[in-house]
């Protein structure tokens, strides 16, 4: 398999769990603005809206899209426990979850991202932002449990994690969220995390 990333983008939740799962993979970091990669390949012939993540499959097929190529990871290993089964409704649940940051906790960082200039105003709505989502996944982590889906990492929390330690980058307040923030320090010590933060420049190999 061979995964097109940005250094510390979202695409480094599929990196993580490509680390989880212990499988042989290819890298290739893009320049998703040029459309080009570190190997010379043409990124817009591989991701039609331009973006990472992309991943190629052994089969030479490309998926994109974070929910959908970390689905299709876990799959690949059902018994690594990253997804459960599909036609159960802790299936749906993932799903849920997935969409949430998606759509949600990821988009809620736009703003910090789109290049444009933000007054006090606008930083404080954008903060209060991704506060409100932080917000569910404190919630969601309330009764103790360590991960989004309760004792079990699965890919929901790799791609949570790359997204919330985002927070850090751009200046947003998490403590307010102490589960949250454990969370995030829980999933950061991960091998398959540190493995995936070095790899990509994040973090400095230990001595
Ligand atoms: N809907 C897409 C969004 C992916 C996305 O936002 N990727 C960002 C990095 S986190 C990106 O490649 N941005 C560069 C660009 O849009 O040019 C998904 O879930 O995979």
């Amino acid at each position: 398999m061979k995964l097109y990333y940005k250094p510390g983008a979202c695409s480094m939740a599929s990196h993580i769990i490509l680390n989880e799962l212990g499988v042989a993979f290819d890298l290739d970091k893009t320049d998703t603005e040029a459309g080009t990669t570190e190997a010379g390949d043409d990124f817009r012939q591989i991701s039609p809206n331009g973006y990472v993540p992309a991943l190629v499959t052994n089969g030479g097929d490309i998926v994109t899209e974070n929910p959908a190529v970390l689905q299709y990871l876990a799959d690949q290993a059902p018994d690594a426990g990253l997804a459960p089964a599909h036609g159960t409704l802790a299936r749906i649940r993932l799903q849920e979850l997935l969409n949430f940051v998606s759509s949600e906790l990821h988009k809620s960082f736009s703003p910090f991202f789109s290049g444009v200039e933000m007054d006090d105003t606008r930083r404080e709505k954008a903060e209060a932002g991704v506060q409100r989502r932080a917000a569910y996944i404190e919630s969601r982590l309330a009764d103790g449990r360590d991960f989004l889906l309760g004792d079990t990492f699965t890919v929901a929390d790799a791609y949570a994690f790359v997204v919330l330690n985002w927070a850090g980058f751009v200046g947003v307040n998490l403590d307010g969220y102490p589960k949250t923030q454990a969370y995030v320090a829980r999933i950061a010590a991960r091998p398959a995390s540190i493995k995936a933060m070095i790899a990509e420049g994040l973090m400095e190999q230990a001595a």
